[in-house]
Formats: C-alpha cells, sequence, structure tokens
C-alpha cells in the first residue's frame, strides 16, 4: 500500500508501540512539527531579511552566537510556552534550562534540543538541522534537573530535522525509525520512509579531517584503514558537511560513519566537540533503533550518563560493522 496521504499525527495516532503515551507522543510532535516549519519556512529566506551573520554574543559553549541560533531557540520557547505535557526544555543555546511550571502537572516531560545544528553553514545556504530528544520528568522535580542527568537509555522519544531540498523529519519513540517530508503546499509532513534500517557499512565517512594531526594514533589508523581496502565497494571517500544532523542522515540511508574524536594534543578538546544530551544521545538512539551503531569509541553512548547538561564526548556512529571496527581498534586509547 502505498504511504501517500499518511500524516505524522495519523501515523502516531495507529502505531503499535510508543516508549510513552500515544496522546503525550502526539502533542510533543504536533509541537516539534510548529518547530519545524517555522525554522523550515524562514532559512528560506533569512539572508534576505539580514537575519544570518553573528549576534555579538558568545554561548555557555565558548561559541559565538550566530543570529539563527538565537532565533531557533526561541522559536523553540515560543512552541513550548502552550506546550502540555513538555514542562522543561534545555537547549544548547541556554546556560540553564527553561521551566514551565503551569505544564508540570500529571505526567510531564523534558525537550532538549539543538535548535540550528550546523549553525557555521547558515551564511552559505548550506545544510542545516535541528536535534532533539524527550525525557519524561519524574514526579516532585520542581526546577531542578537532577532526574533529567540520566543515561541516553532514559529518551523516550528521539530525532532530528534535516533542512535540506525538501524538509525532513527523523523520528523514533522505541520502535523503529520512520522518516516524514514536509510537503509545503499542503503544510504537512507525510509518511516517506517507515522502519528505516541502516546498512551495516557504506562507502563514505565524515570527520573534520583537518583535525587528524590532534587525534590518538589509533584513531588515524581506524581513518587509513577504512580508506585503504583493496575492494573499491568497501574502501571509504569523504564527505562531510559540518551539520551533524545531515552528514548522518546519509549514513542513516545508505550506511557509512561520522567521526568526531577527542584531541590528544596539549590543550586540545580532549572530549571532542559535540554534545552528549541534545546532539549525540538523541542520533545514537535513532542510529540503534535502525539497527546501527554509536559510540564514545570506549563504549555505548547510550549507557554514558552526563554529570552536566552540557557534557561533550567523543563520537563514533553510523553503521555497526564499522562502529564496532573502531572499538576494536581502541580509537580513544
Ligand atoms: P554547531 O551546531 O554549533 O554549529 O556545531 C555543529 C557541530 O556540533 C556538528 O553539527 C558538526 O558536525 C560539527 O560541529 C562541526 O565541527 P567542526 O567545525 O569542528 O568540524
Amino acid at each position: 500500500m502505498s504511504a501517500r496521504g499518511i500524516t505524522l499525527t495519523r501515523h502516531i495516532m495507529t502505531k503499535r508501540e510508543t516508549t510513552l503515551p500515544q496522546r503525550d507522543l502526539a502533542l510533543i510532535m504536533e509541537r516539534i512539527e510548529f518547530v519545524a516549519k517555522r525554522i523550515s519556512r524562514e532559512l528560506t529566506i533569512a539572508s534576505l531579511g539580514g537575519e544570518t551573520g553573528f549576534t555579538g554574543q558568545t554561548n555557555v559553549q565558548g561559541e559565538q552566537v550566530k543570529k539563527l541560533d538565537e532565533w531557533g531557540n526561541d522559536v523553540f520557547l515560543e512552541a513550548f510556552e502552550h506546550g502540555h505535557p513538555v514542562c522543561s526544555l534545555i537547549s544548547e543555546e541556554m546556560d540553564e534550562p527553561r521551566h514551565y511550571p503551569g505544564s508540570c502537572k500529571g505526567e510531564s516531560y523534558c525537550v532538549l534540543y539543538d535548535p540550528i545544528d550546523g549553525s557555521s553553514n547558515t551564511d552559505v545556504n548550506g545544510s542545516l538541522g535541528t536535534i532533539f530528544a524527550v525525557k519524561k520528568r519524574n514526579a516532585g522535580h520542581g526546577n531542578g534537573i537532577h532526574d533529567l542527568l540520566t543515561a541516553g537509555t532514559e529518551q523516550a522519544v528521539a530525532g532530528y530535522i534535516a533542512y535540506g531540498p525538501a524538509t525532513q523529519i527523523v523520528y523514533t519513540a522505541g520502535s523503529g525509525v520512520d522518516i516524514f517530508s514536509l510537503d509545503p503546499s499542503l503544510g504537512e509532513f507525510i509518511l516517506w520512509r517507515e522502519n528505516v534500517k541502516m546498512p551495516p557499512h557504506g562507502s563514505v565517512y565524515a570527520t573534520n579531517q583537518g583535525n587528524i594531526g590532534k587525534w590518538h594514533p589509533n584513531a588515524r589508523a581506524y581513518i587509513d584503514r577504512i580508506t585503504s581496502r583493496k575492494d573499491k565497494r568497501t574502501s571509504y571517500s569523504l564527505r562531510y558537511c559540518g551539520a551533524f544532523a545531515n552528514d548522518f542522515h546519509r549514513f542513516l540511508l545508505e550506511g557509512g560513519v561520522y567521526v568526531y574524536p577527542g584531541e590528544v594534543v596539549e590543550g586540545g578538546k580532549t572530549k571532542g566537540k559535540l554534545r552528549l544530551m541534545y546532539e549525540t544521545a538523541p542520533l545514537a538512539m535513532v542510529a540503534e533503533q535502525a539497527g546501527g551503531r554509536a559510540s564514545t569509541g570506549k563504549g555505548r553512548i547510550l549507557e554514558v550518563r552526563p554529570a552536566a547538561i552540557h557534557d561533550r564526548h567523543p563520537v563514533y556512529i553510523g553503521s555497526a560493522d564499522e562502529v564496532r571496527l573502531a572499538e576494536e581498534m581502541k580509537v580513544e586509547g
């Protein structure tokens, strides 16, 4: 049967299994859809309205804030202001969580997100994404976040939005990975692929190759190994777009591996660059649900427990065979 005409909401309401009540999932995903539509619309005209470039501010990560980062964060804040059952937000762009006490009645949730992933691409009309995850809050949590400092295995929902020629929402609620494409003329996300499976190997890898001299020798040897196989079909080529979700999207569909190692040089980024709670843990859940694998190089990303909301760690994510090889080669020492 053709999937044409199955909207995201209809798909949720007919789902077999979810890690949270169907009604809650539908309410949360309706807000994510709204965010996706607003950001998608804005990105097409942002440069004409002078909304690209920097704000002049530095965020909690010590990075320069792009105007679209700040704007994208505001889109989430506005969307979830009336976003029951979501009562807390954790964002790459905010030092501290935002709470909406009015929504904290009964079952309640936190949405964790990177509003504009790959923001160095905003000024060059490059690929961009939004990454999100949902965690259930414990009763009586107040404005604390202790109940949220849990491993990625506690995520109820995880996914991303890819803004490209088509805007797509990719997500999992614990029973496979589904992809929906925005039909702008209808204003609806329509089912495109259901229960997607990531091939166990591919032919493309993504990394910031310019950093290779700062990595552990085993990580360098790993890249050497996957790029120098005799069989052309299994030897890897490099494609890197600078937006994690968009690089990952290629690997979800066609196989491959994304790598952002820690640095071992003096003064280097020992934990790499990517953040656990709203970048790597969400994509790790998508990867595993699609039959892929996600590792810090030493162990499963979904088992890492954060000490703080903006924690980082090295990442090797994608096709199961290639991520397993990275672990076997002890890429992080
Ligand atoms: P931003 O979301 O702050 O732009 O960071 C993007 C990112 O976390 C990830 O999406 C990219 O793959 C990676 O950083 C790019 O980092 P490099 O510029 O160091 O290659």
